[in-house]
């Protein structure tokens, strides 16, 4: 797939964006020579780039700077941290920089009838996807947005607890990095010291009952600013806080690596080869609980979760189990 040239309007501002990424005062006058234009083509190039919510700083006399640097995703640099086995699945590496959602992308790249192994990052979305129509804030650079397609046959009842699976290589590749306390939350967040760190959006297409395809979404923070972070309305953390300094290129290859293969094997393993792991890392496992669907609110203690990744719990000595809804911990409903 080519990349639109839509999805990159930064790529004309890349060279001035790699000097600043030092995140070191560079003069109006440097910039200029390094890139070959007029100071004051320089300027308009520093405008741009404060339309995409980068925060420039002027340091008066000196020049500018991008405080805290910039680390951007980069093709070649997430390709040399693949594993041969993700190397092998990988159809095509698309690297945005300002998309609406990729997992809208990759839907509608899947609805043409490609897709198929195609992982694509963006450094902003402008329309990121939460389930149920609730939005997913990725501000540039902020974190990891990606979305990957995979087509496959046999109906969709063999992605069953494929959004916990996911769940499970996320904390996997986060471990690489010795991210600290990370947890996985029913059905579908990553947790980090009891805040959101990640979500992950599972989105179909094609024919249910036999040839479907899955657009894999996940979105890390890496990075959020306070302005862009403003608008989360729950508890929210990223990496920067936890565990400063993690490269994004490691960390997206790491997640590429995880989820590759999980979704080769996935059709014939199912969840039930990461119940235990998703156990494992439960937030809520043993403690009481609400469960809130559309219909009615159930309470309950949480015991984990079956081989299909239907929630179980203890209602009145008795265990049920349930396939949607929300929960929350009691008393902080
Ligand atoms: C999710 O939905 O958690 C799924 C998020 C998936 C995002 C990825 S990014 C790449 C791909 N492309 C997309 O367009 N989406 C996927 P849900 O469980 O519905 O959670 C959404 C809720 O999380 C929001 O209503 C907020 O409360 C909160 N939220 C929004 N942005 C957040 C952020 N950056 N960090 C933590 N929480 C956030």
């Amino acid at each position: 797939m080519s990349t639109p040239s839509a999805n990159n309007p930064l790529e004309a501002l890349r060279p001035v964006l790699e000097l600043l990424a030092d995140g070191e005062v560079h003069s109006g006058q440097a910039l200029g020579t390094a890139l070959g234009v007029s100071r004051a083509a320089v300027w308009k190039q520093l405008q741009k780039l404060e339309q995409f919510g980068l925060a420039l700083e002027s340091v008066k006399g000196r020049g500018y700077r991008l405080p805290g640097g910039l680390n951007l995703l980069d093709a070649a640099a997430i390709e040399t941290g693949l594993s041969a086995a993700a190397t092998s699945l990988l159809g095509e590496l698309v690297v945005a920089d300002r998309v609406d959602s990729t997992n809208a992308q990759l839907l509608g790249l899947l609805e043409r009838g490609g897709g198929h192994g195609v992982a694509m990052f963006a450094e902003q979305q402008t329309a990121g996807r939460g389930r149920r129509g609730r939005s997913w804030v990725s501000p540039f650079s902020g974190g990891i947005n990606l979305s990957i397609g995979w087509q496959f046959s046999g109906g969709v009842q063999l992605l069953e607890g494929l959004s916990l699976a996911v769940g499970v290589a996320l904390a996997r590749a986060l471990a690489e990095f010795e991210v600290p306390d990370v947890r996985l939350k029913w059905p579908n967040d990553v947790w980090c010291r009891g805040r959101k760190l990640a979500g992950v959006l599972l989105e179909l297409s094609g024919d249910l009952t036999d040839r479907c395809a899955v657009v894999v979404g996940v979105g890390v923070n890496v990075g959020l600013p306070q302005g862009a972070a403003a608008a989360i309305d729950q508890p929210w953390i990223d990496l920067n806080s936890v565990c400063a300094g993690i490269d994004r290129n490691r960390l997206a290859a790491a997640m590429l690596n995880q989820l590759l293969p999980l979704l080769d094997s996935y059709p014939e393993c199912g969840f039930a080869a990461y119940r235990d792991a998703w156990q494992d890392l439960d937030q809520f496992a043993g403690r009481p609980v609400c469960l809130r669907s559309a219909q009615r609110e159930w309470r309950g203690i949480a015991a984990g979760v079956d081989n299909s990744g239907a929630l179980l719990l203890e209602v009145d000595g008795e265990r049920r189990s349930f396939h949607g809804g929300e929960i929350s911990l009691r008393g902080q409903e």
